[in-house]
């Protein structure tokens, strides 16, 4: 049995008529996944976030002035790997994202591709698992609306995030490559944003360029940057360790909603 929404699901839940159904938490309680879930015994913290305070509650913004005067660059801040040096040097001309897996239209994009789609700006708070935060202003392009391009297949659960950048080697010498995944209800949530803008800038290589996730309601570590491909999937079963995310495959919670 399914753990998360379906995507049928999630688009109801987006739209008017979803968010009037779900507005009592009566007829909550009477939805089959809502079920689903309290049997489950899901994680409380998950509970309450995806049924209580609503699918698509947002982050708290900031304003101009809380923008902190330094953001602290964390994990890689200069990836190693050779292909993406390459595009540093040519300042990221060529770059593609490829939007691929359980899709009915796969994408190949660049980033004035990008930047032609509908733009969002969030001044927001980024929270380490470490214990430090940063305000910063991002400026990307929703993913909702590659998801909305793309057409996602029935069988889609998740949105996986593949990164240019190399954290280990595996025992047989193929390297391990940073990677993330969120659920359809944070894929299509208002403050997901595929950045490439920090604090009005293109964004640095330190920060993940040319592309990084936002994905406002989690921990840093879910703010995959440098991410080369996206692909949707119905299970992290073939991915990396299994488990949906480098740091999950070494131990960290997949679900890190603060
Ligand atoms: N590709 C990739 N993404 C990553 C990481 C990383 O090492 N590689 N580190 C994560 C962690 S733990 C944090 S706190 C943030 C740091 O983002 P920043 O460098 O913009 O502060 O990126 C996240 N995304
Ligand atoms: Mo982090």
């Amino acid at each position: 049995m399914s753990r998360t929404l379906s995507r049928r699901a999630v688009l109801l839940g987006g739209s008017a008529a979803g968010a009037s159904l779900l507005a009592g938490c009566d007829q909550l309680g009477q939805m089959p996944w809502v079920r689903r879930t309290l049997e489950a015994g899901e994680d409380a913290s998950l509970f309450v976030q995806r049924t209580m305070l609503t699918q698509q509650s947002l982050a708290r913004e900031y304003a101009e002035a809380d923008i902190s005067p330094w953001f602290k660059p964390n994990g890689t801040i200069d990836p190693v790997d050779e292909d993406y040096k390459a595009l540093v040097a040519r300042n990221f001309e060529g770059f593609r994202l490829k939007v691929g897996g359980l899709v009915e239209t796969p994408l190949d994009l660049s980033i004035e591709d990008l930047r032609r789609l509908p733009s969002r700006t969030q001044i927001t708070r980024h929270d380490c698992v470490e214990g430090w935060s940063c305000i910063g202003k991002w400026t990307g392009a929703p993913l909702a609306a590659l998801i909305e391009k793309a057409r996602l297949k029935p069988e889609a659960r998740y949105v996986v995030f593949h990164c240019a950048d190399t954290m280990e080697n595996a025992e047989d010498g193929s390297p391990v490559r940073y990677y993330e995944s969120v659920d359809l209800v944070d894929a299509v949530h208002p403050q997901t944003i595929l950045a490439y803008e920090m604090n009005g800038q293109p964004l640095k290589v330190e920060h993940g360029a040319p592309l990084r996730l936002r994905v406002e309601r989690h921990l840093g570590y879910k703010m995959a940057k440098y991410v080369m491909r996206i692909e949707a999937v119905a299970s992290f079963d073939e991915i990396g360790g299994g488990k949906g995310g480098y740091w999950e495959d070494n131990g960290y919670a997949w679900y890190a909603g603060i």
